[in-house]
């Protein structure tokens, strides 16, 4: 090829390689750029980076190269340990490498005759104050505050707030909150009522079984790094050494007395045993390992081993990751300075339910006996998410009735609607049932039936199932009650009642509201995993163990709500501390938490 066309094809790439980035809104810095352009085939390579930067923790749309550092020693260090082609680099300098023969193409990123790590430094070097490019302009601009800021951006935002009198006089100040004067905008997304009916047959149970695992395969494919993945009905073909990448459902797991881990995956080809070394260099590992509980889905890389007189051969692990949301998640935002508050567990009827705080929420809320900023925020508040135990129920535990006030779930409904209507009517009131009301236990549940809610239909409460998907202004917030955390809690080790958020965290990497089937947790076998999570939620919304939690993972909100009822024996039984009074809200523009205690006054 001639200087020109050379050069006709060097500006052709640059084009497409901005065009790209600007369709997918990635900056990047000049040096990087060039950097790219220099590799062979830039344009395959620049899809593999932006897959694979989606996975870096400080990536943030812009393409540096620390970042593009960060890629290639993840790939110099795999492509070390599968004795890929590649050229010296200081992580292997003195080793012999062959050519391997199911080399990914696609996996490497391998600038010709020079090493990733010496070619990144020295552009690393030169980049220095070097600005960012915008591919919408095409121009090389000066990093700016926000660029800069990730760390600030990923930082939590929070406010305590509470209702301590400032000194105004009732005269002094008129209630007008700002929620009045925009609609009501809600969607139901995902709701499972009136679509989980169950036969009872055994059939039942094996659809459920084959619908997780395929909603399950299909989002872990979704990672970029599962594209080698081979199904484990293959495995057994290849020789020995071989190196293996492949997924499946946890079957088995226990730790050896030597303390290493003993895995058996299965997809619906087949089954494979695995086993993950106490002593791997790859301590991350081991982290994942020590939090797998059956029935999760996990991808693996390793050696595999065919063992001897026809046994059915295990892989050495030394990279397992679970399907996980990636880094680059940034939720929807409202349009609108409107907040969302979070409550469950209200337990209306019985002995223990906080009849003094809710009256100071709902005074609150109607801007009373408060303060300047505790009105301003309620007057923010357009929407009111119940996430179960609404009512205490009748006999939904041994001797219950010596806990109740009201013996009657219809009374106790009545007396719930009284008090939702002392709640302003421009909030939108979405209650969401758990399983202490009069539906069934096994999870996904429906809505309460109109038998018992319609005083609250009435009212305009919207009565959903389960767990449920809402959109409030473009924001999505996923509502489960959390029957399941308190098996999370048995099975992990580290996982505690009273960090809930530690449990919500868990579920958002396994993608599913309860991971292991046929312990505590009543799951009902529906043909279709309502519990997987499908779609990332902006706001995930859990309740059940009564103590308060926030967090954020990876932009993604958690808010375990509390409750409105003081400890019980039975949750005197279990030592849970519960810790009534304290109300999460969500400011559905900037995401920022602010928690209501309603004691402190
Ligand atoms: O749950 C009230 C609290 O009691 C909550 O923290 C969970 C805990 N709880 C409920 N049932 C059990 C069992 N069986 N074991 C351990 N802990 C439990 P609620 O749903 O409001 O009754
Ligand atoms: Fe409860
Ligand atoms: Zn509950």
């Amino acid at each position: 090829m001639d200087d020109k066309s050379l050069q006709n094809d060097f500006l052709e790439n640059k084009q497409a390689i901005l065009n790209k980035l600007a369709k997918t809104g990635i900056n990047i810095t000049p040096a990087t750029l060039k950097y790219v352009l220099k590799l062979d085939n830039p344009l395959d390579q620049i899809n593999i980076i932006i897959k694979k930067a989606s996975f870096i923790p400080t990536f943030n749309s812009h393409l540096t190269p620390e970042i593009l550092k960060k890629i290639s020693e993840g790939e110099l260090h795999k492509a070390s340990k599968r004795n890929t082609t590649h050229v010296s680099s200081p992580l292997n300098e003195n080793k012999k490498v062959k050519k391997d023969k199911v080399s990914n193409k696609n996996a490497n990123i391998i600038i010709s005759g020079e090493s990733l790590e010496t070619s990144l430094n020295s552009e690393l070097t030169k980049e220095t104050n070097s600005g960012i490019i915008t591919p919408f302009t095409n121009e090389a601009i000066i990093p700016n505050k926000s660029v800069q800021s990730n760390e600030k951006s990923r930082q939590v935002f929070k406010e305590r707030l509470d209702l301590k009198p400032d000194g105004a006089t009732k005269s002094t100040f008129r209630f007008n909150p700002i929620a009045k004067d925009y609609c009501v905008q809600l969607e139901i997304l995902k709701d499972p009522t009136g679509k989980i009916h169950t036969s009872g047959k055994y059939d039942d149970f094996y659809e459920l079984t084959l619908s997780k695992f395929n909603k399950l395969y299909q989002l872990m494919r979704k990672r970029p790094e599962t594209l080698t993945a081979i199904k484990i009905g293959n495995i057994l073909r290849n020789s020995r050494n071989q190196h293996i990448s492949t997924m499946g459902l946890v079957k088995e797991i226990r730790e050896t007395k030597k303390g290493n881990y003993f895995i058996t995956i299965e997809d619906l080809t087949g089954s494979i045993n695995l086993i993950v070394r106490k002593d791997s260099e790859n301590i991350e590992n081991r982290k994942i390992a020590e939090r797998i509980i059956e029935d999760q889905m996990i991808y693996i890389e390793g050696t595999f081993n065919p063992g001897e007189n026809n046994k059915r051969g295990v892989i050495f692990t030394d990279s397992i990751s679970k399907i996980d949301i990636p880094n680059s998640f940034q939720p929807n935002i409202s349009p609108d300075p409107l907040s969302i508050a979070l409550i469950s567990d209200t337990h209306i009827g019985s002995r223990e339910f906080r009849n003094d705080l809710w009256n100071k929420f709902v005074d609150f809320l109607n801007g009373r006996n408060s303060n300047k900023r505790s009105r301003e925020i309620a007057g923010r508040i357009k929407y009111l998410v119940i996430n179960g135990d609404l009512v205490d129920g009748v006999g939904i535990y041994p001797n219950q009735q010596e806990d109740l006030t009201i013996t009657d779930i219809y009374k106790q409904f009545k007396r719930a609607s009284e008090l939702l209507s002392e709640i302003p009517e421009h909030i939108k009131i979405i209650f969401s049932s758990g399983n202490h009301d009069p539906v069934r236990n096994a999870i996904p549940r429906p809505a309460v039936p109109k038998k018992y809610a319609n005083e609250l239909i009435d009212i305009g409460v919207k009565c959903i199932g389960n767990p449920s998907i809402i959109q409030t202004h473009n924001v999505k917030t996923l509502i489960y009650h959390g029957d399941s955390m308190l098996d999370m809690n048995l099975l992990i080790s580290g996982l505690e009642n009273d960090k809930p958020v530690d449990i919500m965290k868990e579920f958002l990497i396994c993608r599913h509201l309860a991971p292991i089937y046929g312990k505590k947790t009543q799951i009902a076998p529906v043909s279709k995993d309502w519990l997987v999570i499908d779609s990332i939620p902006d706001i995930f919304h859990t309740g059940h163990v009564h103590i308060n939690g926030f967090d954020k993972y990876k932009n993604v909100s958690l808010v375990n709500s509390g409750c409105f009822q003081s400890q019980t024996d039975f949750m005197k039984s279990f030592g849970i501390v519960p810790t009534p009074g304290i109300v999460p809200l969500i400011e559905l523009d900037t995401y920022k938490y602010i928690e209501l205690d309603l004691k402190a006054t």
